[in-house]
């Protein structure tokens, strides 16, 4: 959908000093930067902060359609609309604690409705809690007025920061069964008691926990992901081959990278008219030894 409303990106900053910055453009979280002014996500060097790309890094928004499973172009549109600043939200559930927020808005267009023939109106909003950490909140509702229920995939394509890939742990996905994109997504059951990385990894981990850990043994960090709502984790990392292939990319900065992705694959999810879903992702940043 085409529309700028003049602004092209918010900055969320806390008392503490934690930010996070959000650009209309593909209602994209690009930083979010603890008290000391540490970046925690990774955004390339090379990312096109424009259309027609997505910007390479941050949390892209999967929507209506998360990588190649369905007919859209990759991960769906919304990731490559401009959205715009939602000045009139409707109630957010109470117990949200946060004060230091954005609300954003993108709505079905004619433009899109030739090849996703749905109305919907989907709200982002984007927090940053007392103590720094992140929330998205995505409400998607379906709006269509001829009666017709909808149905689609989704995911936070998150970009985490790390030192080196080499010395990352994902903790929390043992045990489980996983599609593996890079064996025709045929399922397989992870068997270490944490995954590491010496190579091109791209997997949909099913039916995970709401908590997953991400630790960074160098910087002595670790990346709590916790989410509601969305039963599937990506992991991905292209390795130094298909960095050299996305034009959007370093070819060094596979090192630096890890895609952690809160989303819902599997199963998508079906809403009738009027009937909302909501997904949430916390993202957490701790010391740990
Ligand atoms: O989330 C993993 C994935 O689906 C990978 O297969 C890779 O394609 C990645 O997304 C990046 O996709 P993009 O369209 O942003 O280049």
């Amino acid at each position: 959908c085409k529309g700028i409303n003049g602004l092209n990106k918010v900055v969320l900053r806390e008392s503490r000093g934690n930010s996070a910055e959000v650009y209309l453009y593909g209602g994209h979280v690009t930083s979010w930067k603890n008290e000391r002014g540490e970046e925690l996500l990774f955004v390339s060097s090379k990312a096109i902060f424009n259309p027609p790309k997505a910007i390479r890094g941050g949390i892209p928004i999967c929507f209506p359609q998360f990588s190649n499973h369905g007919s859209l172009e990759q991960h769906g549109f919304a990731r490559n609309r401009f959205w715009s600043i939602d000045t009139d939200p409707p109630p957010f559930p109470t117990n949200f604690s946060s004060k230091v927020f954005v609300d954003l808005i993108l709505k079905s267009c004619e433009e899109d409705m030739k090849i996703w023939p749905h109305s919907y109106e989907f709200r982002l909003r984007v927090a940053l809690e007392p103590g720094g950490d992140l929330m998205l909140t995505s409400r998607i509702r379906n709006t269509n007025p001829n009666g017709k229920p909808f149905t689609f995939t989704f995911a936070y394509h998150t970009y985490l920061s790390v030192s080196d890939i080499g010395e990352v742990r994902v903790e929390g996905l043992e045990t489980l069964d996983y599609l593996d994109n890079l064996q025709k997504k045929e399922r397989f059951t992870e068997q270490g008691d944490a995954i590491t990385f010496e190579s091109e990894v791209d997997r949909v981990y099913l039916s995970t926990p709401t908590k997953i850990a991400v630790l960074d043994h160098e910087r002595k960090r670790t990346f709590v992901i916790r989410k509601d709502g969305l039963p599937d984790t990506v992991v991905w990392n292209p390795w130094d081959k298909k960095a050299k292939a996305m034009a959007d990319f370093g070819d060094e900065e596979y090192k630096h990278m890890l895609c952690v992705e809160a989303a819902a694959v599997e199963n998508s999810i079906t809403l009738k008219p009027g009937e909302e879903w909501k997904g949430t992702l916390e993202l957490s940043a701790v010391p740990s030894c």
